[in-house]
């Protein structure tokens, strides 16, 4: 364990002892905290509760007054290995998948606008209904996760569906304390990203969509002004569809 976590741990411990004696905590009380953490553990939703509430306050310290696109969380269902997908390439989905198709498009420049060629894109998303493979049982593995690389202009394109609003596990203990606090459980709709450019800094970012009602009042707070892009609606005809579908573009500024 590195030094600094050891130190932050023991503010937390130290701090923690204040907030016993400031609410004269109880014997009962205390237990019905161990129990509540004990079950936070058991049912493997530590890194939940720790990416809700605190990893966007992490990468904030990390990244104050810092140019390029800014990050935001990497979350509890990044996977690695996912398969390599060709540019412009589609998410493995099912083939029958249900949802608005999308086109996403992004170019992958430094901060100064040159383009890089040959990142590495690993991308992954829920579904429409806000699940994510390898975490929703009724996912197929490996569903809505893939790597790509950009080209020599730095773009990539990808076709998926619009993922949905994700919300916690409600019957969970993150969505038990999410409930006692007030708090809804939904994130909004999102699509995450892991950039891994020839030379440089990686990126970890979310890119989220206009309008969401979800926007202002992430449970996770990790929405950057930044990162919101707009929806845009197709008739469809164009590419011989015989339903709608939807194009949305970012640029990411890498440093
Ligand atoms: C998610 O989908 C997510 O992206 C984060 C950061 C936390 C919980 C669920
Ligand atoms: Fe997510």
């Amino acid at each position: 364990m590195n030094q600094k976590v050891v130190d932050v741990y023991n503010a937390m411990v130290v701090k923690f002892k204040e907030v016993i004696r400031e609410h004269e905590l109880g014997h009962n009380d205390y237990h019905a905290l161990v129990d509540w953490m004990d079950a936070l553990g058991k049912a493997g939703e530590i890194p939940l509760f720790m990416d809700v509430f605190f990893e966007t306050h992490a990468l904030q310290e990390m990244y104050k007054n810092v140019k390029g696109t800014e990050p935001t969380i990497l979350g509890p269902y990044y996977l690695e290995n996912a398969v390599e997908i060709k540019n412009p390439g589609v998410l493995p989905m099912r083939d029958d998948e249900q949802g608005d198709i999308l086109y996403f498009t992004g170019t992958v420049t430094d901060v100064d606008g040159n383009p890089l060629a040959n990142t590495k894109v690993d991308m992954w998303q829920a579904d429409a209904s806000g699940e994510y493979s390898g975490f929703a049982e009724e996912l197929p593995e490996g569903i809505f996760r893939a790597v790509l690389f950009t080209d020599e202009n730095g773009n990539f394109e990808v076709k998926t569906v619009v993922p949905g609003d994700y919300s916690i596990p409600t019957n969970g203990p993150t969505g038990k304390f999410l409930e006692w606090i007030d708090s809804h459980p939904i994130r909004p709709a999102h699509l995450h990203f892991l950039f891994k450019p020839q030379n440089g800094d990686k990126l970890i970012s979310q890119v989220f969509f206009e309008g969401n009602p979800y926007l202002d009042n992430d449970v996770a707070n990790g929405v950057r002004g930044t990162l919101i892009t707009k929806l845009e609606k197709h008739d469809g005809a164009d590419k011989g569809l015989d339903k709608e579908y939807y194009t949305a573009h970012l640029d990411f500024k890498l440093r």
